[in-house]
Order: C-alpha cells, then structure tokens, then sequence
C-alpha cells in the first residue's frame, strides 16, 4: 500500500474506462505543475507557465509525438479537494490515448493512486472527516435516487454534525465531571445525579436514531425485495405488469401460465424495488415444471421483504389459498393482502381469509378498472416505515459506522449505570472518555487534544 507516501505525486484516470466523449486524468502533488508543464504546450509547440484557477486548451506531447489535443486546469494548494496542487486534464475519451498520456507522466516521477488515494489525501489534509469520506464513496455507489440524496447528504456533513453534537453533549458533561475531580474545593455549580442521567439519557436517545436509521440505510441501499405470491389464475402477473407499466410477463386465463419466476426491479420515490412474480401455488400438480416452479415462488416467500399475496376476490377461498395462508405463518408483518378483481362480484374479504390467517393489511384492487398502483406502492411504504424518510435524513453508511455506534451505545449504558450505581466521577470519567474516542473514531480523529480544548474552553477554571 502507498497509502502514506504522502510526498509522492499520483496520477489516476478519475473517468470510467471506456470508450467515451472525454476522459479525465487527475494529478496531485507537488511536482504536478513542473512534471504537467514538461509535456504540456500551446499553439505551435509554445511553452506557458500553468497558472492557479485557469483553463488551458493544447497539446500533450511525448517528445516529438503529440499525443492528444486536451483541456487542463491547475488549482493551487490548499484550495482543492485533496488539499495539494492538482491538475485534470481532459482528454478524448479513447482508452489508448488516456493510457499513452498516463504512461508518460509516470515516466516523469508520477506514481498511479492506489483506490481512494485522492479522497484518502482529502481526509489526511483535513479537508473532510472520516464519515464524509465515506460519503463520498456511498455517493458513488449509490444506486438509486434515495441513496444519492442521502449519501449526498453525509457527504456535506449530516451523520458528522450529528456526531459533532453528541460529542458536545458528551463533553459538557466530561467537563464538569474532570473540574470536579481536579478542583474539588472549588466553587463549581456541579451536576447531581438525576441531572447528569438526563443527560445521558438524551444522548443515548440520539444513539438510538442512527441505530435505527441503519436498517432502513439497508433497505435505501439495498432496495426492496418483493414477492407477488398466490394460486394460479388470481392475477400475479397482471400485477407485475401494472407495477412496471409494460407487458412484461404474459397473462392467460389459463391456470398455470407462469411457470418460473420474473424479477424486474422498478424505481418508486428514489427506493429500487425489486419485483418478482412467481408461479401460482397449487398442491395438486403432478406437471414436474410446474412443481419447480413452486418451491421457487416457496423460496421467494422465504427471501422477500415483502409478500403480496394475490387473492382472487370474485370467487371462494379454496384449499390453495389456505395452503398459502400456511406458508405466510409467521410473516404477517411481512404481508399484504391484494383483494384483485374488485370488478367482479365479490365472493372474498377480509373477513373471510380472517378464519385462516392473521393478517391485518388489505387492499381491494383491480388491474382491469385500473385501480391506482401506487395503492400498493405507498402500502408497501408504509409498512417499510420508508414514508418518514425526510430529505434531510441522517443514516449510517456502512457496517464500521454501525458498529462504532454500537459499541458507543454499550459506553454509554455502561455510564449511565455507573451514574445510576452512584459509582465515582472518576470512574464515570474515564468510561465517558472512552465514549469520546470510540465517537472520534467514526470521525478519523485522533481524540486527546480535542477534548482538553474543549474542556478548558468551556470553563473557566479561574473562577
Ligand atoms: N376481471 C378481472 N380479471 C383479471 C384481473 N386481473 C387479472 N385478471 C384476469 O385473470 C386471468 C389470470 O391473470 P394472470 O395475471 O395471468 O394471473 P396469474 O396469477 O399470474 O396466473 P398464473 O401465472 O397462472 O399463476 C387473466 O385472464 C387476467 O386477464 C382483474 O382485476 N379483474
Ligand atoms: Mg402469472
């Protein structure tokens, strides 16, 4: 790893590599403005000194050879993102181009960035902390709108804030706790118990939110996975096609026209869902396709998130659907009930399928008077407790960032017991400073000097 060469000039292809309209070479480092002006030259062959905040249209030349006409800009240090001199240089998006040009800069003392070496440059130069870093590669990966807005949100600093304000709190009460064991005689309004158990209490409360925030990054990143379950012929596959707004799957009135499954995903308010029809349920069968088919849409049942369970409304529950309502034990919570041909007489409700399964959310539709999807769409919602997602939600990133926050809970449970036993300040300050470091942790930061400032900046101890 070349991680800590820090002096070293790095040279990276910040573009994808592929055939493309332009490509982007980025460069930081020192010697990036001497080695970028040794090949670089305006009209006929003219060399220019780069200046900081300027565009540049010219020439890459290997010796004799012109390798590419380009754009580049030079920005200075420390106002960039890795906080060192950089340059990109735009070039056409031709992979053997960007290749030749790159090769020849390490021929002038560069060295290829390792993964993440410009970001890992902006953390090390104090241009971002640890989450935000983070951020920025959950920004780049994010798959869907939601994570891009959340992501987004990280990366100009939303969980750091958060972990800011909890340090804060922290080290008020850190505060009180060290002046009270350095200064014991003094005239120091200190905290009794139940105010010093309020107060953790409330930061405990703010641990609690990011602990729960993580199942739904989970579900934000991850995407929802669905499973449209039920006998044959009750209209799984006409459902699929109303949700994806296409064909996509053929319906029959023939029972049994869907033998496999059919996984599409499909983007709803920023979250992907993932959407799979599956083959209707019926224990009678002896057609060997079609019994693998079913363990297939059992499997699915197993896997999903969520289970739309397709009742066919215009005609009686029979043993199929109490074979499946067997299969649902357990994953109530999980289920919602599709009442589908609401345009037909209506032999089945709620009520009926009570008898044979607890499940307690239902909705009455029909994909021939078109019933709205998002019906279905805004339960499923609902029931993922995605509808409370707010544009300025905080979430955690990744399993270091749950982990950290994890152990800070235990930390800070341990201390409020310590409070609560009436153990000594002492002890209760040495487990908060523990707190502190496992909470600078998830920022990249060394703690020790941090919280002496702050101690000492919050009190005067002259008093
Ligand atoms: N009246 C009415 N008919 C519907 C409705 N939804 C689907 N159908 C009809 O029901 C029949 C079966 O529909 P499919 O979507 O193929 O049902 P399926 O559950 O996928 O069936 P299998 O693939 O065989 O398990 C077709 O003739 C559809 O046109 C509805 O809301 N009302
Ligand atoms: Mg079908």
């Amino acid at each position: 790893m070349n991680l800590f060469k820090q002096e070293d000039t790095i040279v990276a292809l910040a573009t994808g590599n592929i055939k493309s309209a332009l490509a982007i070479i980025r460069i930081s480092g020192s010697i990036a403005k001497t080695v970028v002006s040794s090949v670089f030259f305006t009209k006929n062959r003219k060399s220019i000194e780069i200046e900081d905040k300027k565009v540049y249209h010219g020439y890459i030349y290997n010796n004799d050879k012109k390798l590419d006409e380009v754009l580049l800009y030079y920005l200075k240090a420390p106002h960039t993102y890795t906080g060192e001199d950089t340059i990109e240089i735009s070039t056409h998006g031709n992979t053997l181009i960007v290749q030749q040009i790159i090769n020849l800069l390490l021929s002038k003392g560069l060295r290829m960035a390792d993964k993440g070496e410009f970001t890992y440059r902006a953390f090390i130069n104090g241009k971002m902390d640890l989450s935000e870093a983070e951020a920025v590669n959950a920004l780049i990966n994010s798959s869907n709108s939601k994570s891009v807005e959340l992501a987004l949100n990280s990366l100009q600093g939303s969980l750091s804030n958060q972990i800011k304000k909890i340090k804060q709190d922290l080290t008020a009460l850190f505060a009180y706790l060290e002046v009270s064991l350095d200064y014991p005689q003094e005239d120091i309004d200190f905290l009794t118990r139940k105010q010093k158990k309020e107060n953790m209490q409330n930061i405990i409360s703010q641990i609690n939110n990011l602990i729960s925030s993580y199942s739904l990054s989970k579900l934000i990143i991850n995407g929802i996975k669905i499973a449209i379950v039920g006998k044959p012929n009750a209209g799984k596959s006409s459902i699929l096609n109303s949700i994806l707004g296409y064909q996509r799957a053929i319906v029959t009135d023939i029972a049994g026209t869907t033998t496999d499954t059919i996984e599409e995903t499909v983007e709803y308010k920023g979250i992907t869902f993932t959407i799979i029809d599956t083959a209707g349920i019926r224990y009678h069968t002896t057609n060997t396709i079609e019994k693998i088919g079913q363990e297939r849409s059992k499997s699915s049942i197993e896997t999903a998130d969520i289970i739309l369970w397709i009742i066919d409304s215009s005609i009686d529950l029979d043993d199929n659907d109490k074979q499946i309502a067997n299969l649902l034990k357990n994953k109530q919570e999980k289920a919602i009930v599709i009442l589908n041909k609401s345009d037909l007489k209506q032999k089945t409700s709620l009520n009926e399928l009570k008898n044979i399964v607890d499940i307690n959310t239902s909705i009455s539709f029909s994909t021939i008077n078109k019933t709205p999807i998002e019906n279905i769409l805004n339960k499923i919602f609902e029931l993922m407790n995605l509808k409370d997602i707010e544009e300025n939600t905080t979430i955690l990133l990744n399993t270091r960032q749950y982990n950290l926050i994890c152990k800070i809970k235990e930390q800070l449970s341990n201390i409020l017991n310590l409070i609560d036993k009436g153990d000594s300040d002492e002890i209760v300050s040495f487990e908060t400073q523990n707190t502190l470091n496992s909470l600078n942790e998830i920022l990249g930061i060394d703690t020790k000097e941090d919280i002496l400032h702050t101690v000492f900046s919050k009190f005067c101890v002259g008093k």
